[in-house]
């Protein structure tokens, strides 16, 4: 735990700067005000009431200055670690299935994380520039919870489709992709679960993230659609035709009987995309000491791995906190 900063100071950079301030300060400046505080692999700050790596912090705010969302846009969003990766695939291959036949499709040749672009970080070697020359519709994504978006965002109408995870399973995802992506770490699982239970953790805290994005499908059920890693798992064909209509191509009578729901989930499935050469070598180096491979966006892809990792009492208190955060929202794990 470090730089604590003053009351006032505290306020004014968790809520960020005013706009007309952005390009008039500077951002070292600013990013040295922000609560910090270590524990990951390395340090965070709070930004408008997240936990985020200081460099995101001059891309985020890059974005609120430079994206401008188009009303024909979709936005997957995800906190990291809850299927990101498999939404990407899915809703890759849906929206493009007209372009792409099953056995000659860019899935089989690109990790589906770069097939879709996140807006705070558009790739590696990329700006956010790059994202206006791409043509409509746009198929982005991001981590950033809703209230960083830019506000056009709600008001151009785009859709956005949102997925979340049960929070345990989330958790022993993240504590595993943590260790393997930043040289040198190696943070004992119990002290990551604490961070975590204190909603300290990168995205977090896990559950305002995942309430924002809850209420907004909510209050804009026809753009907003709020998915979860289990139903996928479950329901895999339902979750697709049900993408297919939210993203206004909805599956065809004769798709239907063509089977193309069951060709997308097995195009798009743990065991198919982890036999890829693809996602077995290769990665991309985003600096600060951490280096991405393409495999390391698959690793179990199950449901309940948690009770491999975790004891009965730290379930126990993770389902509280849990329940207590999301108490009466209508959300529940
Ligand atoms: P990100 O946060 O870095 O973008 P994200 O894709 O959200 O990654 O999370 C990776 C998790 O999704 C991994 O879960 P695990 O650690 O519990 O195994 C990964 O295995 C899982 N995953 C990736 N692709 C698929 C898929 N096609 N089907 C099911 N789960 C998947």
């Amino acid at each position: 735990m470090a730089c604590i900063p003053s009351k006032s100071e505290a306020e004014t950079a968790t809520n960020g700067p005013p706009p007309e301030d952005v390009s008039s300060r500077n951002l070292e400046d600013l990013i040295r005000t922000l609560p910090t505080r270590e524990g990951w692999s390395q340090p965070m700050v709070l930004y408008k009431n997240y936990w985020c790596r200081p460099h995101l912090v001059g891309k985020i705010m890059l974005l609120q200055d430079t994206f401008k969302p188009r009303s024909d846009d979709i936005i997957l969003a995800t906190q990291p670690k809850c299927g990101t990766t498999w939404l990407k695939a899915l809703a890759f291959t849906i929206t493009n299935r007209s372009r792409y036949s099953f056995s000659d499709h860019p899935l089989l040749t690109s990790n589906p994380q770069y097939l879709v672009p996140f807006i705070e970080i558009p790739d590696a070697g990329r700006d956010h520039t790059y994202l206006e020359t791409l043509p409509s519709p746009r198929l982005l994504s991001t981590h950033l919870p809703l209230s960083m978006l830019p506000s056009e965002t709600s008001s151009t109408g785009c859709r956005i489709v949102y997925l979340c995870r049960e929070p345990k399973d989330a958790f022993v995802s993240r504590w595993h992709f943590e260790n393997k992506i930043v040289k040198g770490s190696s943070i004992e699982l119990e002290k990551a679960f604490d961070m975590f239970c204190e909603g300290f953790s990168p995205s977090g805290p896990f559950w305002d993230h995942c309430l924002e994005y809850w209420k907004e499908s909510l209050a804009r059920q026809d753009e907003v659609l709020f998915l979860k890693y289990e139903e996928i798992k479950s329901q895999p064909e339902q979750v697709v035709r049900q993408l297919a209509k939210f993203l206004g191509v909805p599956l065809t009578a004769e798709e239907e009987s063509a089977g193309v729901a069951q060709e997308v989930v097995k195009l798009c499935s743990f065991e198919n995309l982890t036999s890829l050469q693809v996602n077995q070598t290769g990665g991309v180096d985003h600096g600060n000491k951490i280096y991405v491979e393409n495999s390391v966006f698959f690793r179990k892809g199950k449901v309940g791995d948690w009770a491999n990792h975790m004891s009965e009492e730290m379930a126990e208190k993770l389902d509280r906190v849990i329940e207590e955060k999301l108490k009466g929202s209508g959300l529940s794990f």
